[in-house]
């Protein structure tokens, strides 16, 4: 059966599309009939493709296969303090995304969460999720309630096990933390050790296909960095502080950990840029960069000193420290680093930690503290905080002059203990 041409082009470009360096014959051959799938999923495309690349030897089998992407936990359904941190008391989703990176369509998806911590799940910790097709991501949700926590270390542990019934695919069991029971108190720290979900930060883009995220595994400090890929497609993504005020006495500066690997020759590389309005900006690493973006007009730093290839210690992290004298002295700015990428190849990326603006006179991080509200139980409405109000006086009693009231804040639902 034949395809028509304009069909094969569409496909053959969405399976080329951010595929990456070091491709070999299966993974192309697979991202192809994959891409065939989704472009067309009720016609012969995809069937065409696979049966093409295994006569030829490319494709030499077709198994499902179900890989883990993220879970997160917040406070959404039931919280006091509505931080996003699920507290002692609290009630909010378990959250599991997986992705069908197979070419066969899967219908019978779970999941099964399971924890030494105090949770309790809702329907036994099962998760189950729609049905799927080759580069689909599906995403599922538990109900967990927190009911005490031991203290010490801010965290509850969950083990992920996630498998597929039609067709059969073997269990596997990720490990998973999550953050829990804590407050978050603003302006107290120089130094963000990306230890803590995305703290101040705020990831953005002009162009492309991915933003800057907290990444676990690679870093200077245990267990998190900031990271965003090099694509091989046309990239320009942001990472941005809040406004802060600089110092108005001495000199200004600040200092990060990285680690970078550009795709080779300056092609695409990453800079550091401040500005006074969020509008206009001004590159201020111009005294730490190791090269040149190469000409190019479909870079959006193209011919600009910049971060290219990989850092000198790679795959190690380099500190670097930038100076930038008295030239902001006292005034209210961002810092951006911003890694531009133009199409054809791509490479690791990059790589942030620990970093650092110690000469601020307000610290710019939040630090994470205990939770120490004991959040028992929550109002939900501002008619159960009035009657737990009048609860408080004792049965039928109307308050007098020397009444005892107990004043809740119907606005923030405060908890009581
Ligand atoms: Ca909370
Ligand atoms: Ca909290
Ligand atoms: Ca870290
Ligand atoms: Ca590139």
């Amino acid at each position: 059966m034949g395809i028509d041409r304009v069909d094969v082009d569409q496909i053959v470009l969405q399976a080329q599309f951010g595929l990456g360096a070091a491709l070999t014959m299966w993974q192309l051959g697979i991202a192809t009939v994959g891409a065939a799938q989704m472009l067309f999923p009720d016609g012969p495309h995809g069937q065409v493709f696979l049966e093409n690349f295994m006569d030829q030897n490319i494709i030499d089998q077709v198994v499902p296969v179900l890989n883990y992407g993220e879970a997160s936990l917040d406070d959404s359904l039931d919280n006091c303090d509505n931080d996003g941190y699920l507290d002692v008391g609290e009630t909010g989703l378990l959250t599991v995304r997986l992705n069908n990176n197979g070419l066969i369509a899967l219908s019978e998806t779970t999941a099964v969460i399971t924890s030494t911590s105090d949770l309790t799940l809702s329907n036994g910790g099962l998760i189950e999720f729609a049905p799927s097709v080759f580069g689909q991501t599906v995403e599922g949700s538990v109900e967990v309630t927190l009911n005490s926590h031991p203290g010490g270390s801010p965290l509850v542990q969950a083990d992920i096990t996630f498998t597929d019934a039609n067709p059969e695919v073997s269990p596997v069991t990720v490990p998973a933390t999550f953050t829990a029971h804590v407050d978050e108190v603003p302006n107290q720290l120089d130094t963000d050790n990306v230890e803590h979900g995305t703290n101040v930060w705020t990831a953005s883009k002009d162009q492309g296909l991915v933003d800057w995220f907290v990444r676990v595994g690679t870093s200077s400090s245990p267990n998190n960095a900031w990271f965003v890929e090099d694509t091989a497609s046309v990239l320009d993504a942001f990472l941005t502080t809040p406004f802060f005020q600089v110092n108005s006495v001495g000199n200004f500066s600040f200092s990060f950990f990285h680690r970078h690997s550009f795709e080779a020759d300056g092609w695409d590389g990453g800079v550091i840029e401040a500005s006074t309005n969020g509008t206009d900006w001004v590159d201020v690493g111009t005294s730490a960069y190791n090269g040149v973006i190469t000409t190019n007009p479909e870079s959006p730093i193209s011919e600009r000193p910049a971060f290219i290839d990989d850092n000198d210690s790679y795959p190690a992290f380099d500190q670097v420290t930038l100076d930038l004298g008295t030239a902001w002295q006292g005034q209210t700015i961002q810092i951006r680093f911003r890694i531009g990428c133009d199409s054809a190849a791509g490479g690791e990326g990059w790589f942030l930690d620990d970093i650092s603006f110690p000469t601020l006179d307000t610290p710019l991080f939040l630090e994470q503290v205990l939770e120490s509200e004991a959040c028992l139980s929550c109002y939900e409405t501002p008619a159960a905080a009035l009657d737990a109000i009048y609860a408080s006086l004792g049965a039928g009693n109307w308050p007098t002059s020397d009444s005892v009231l107990t004043y809740v804040s119907i606005l923030e639902n405060v908890c009581t203990e």
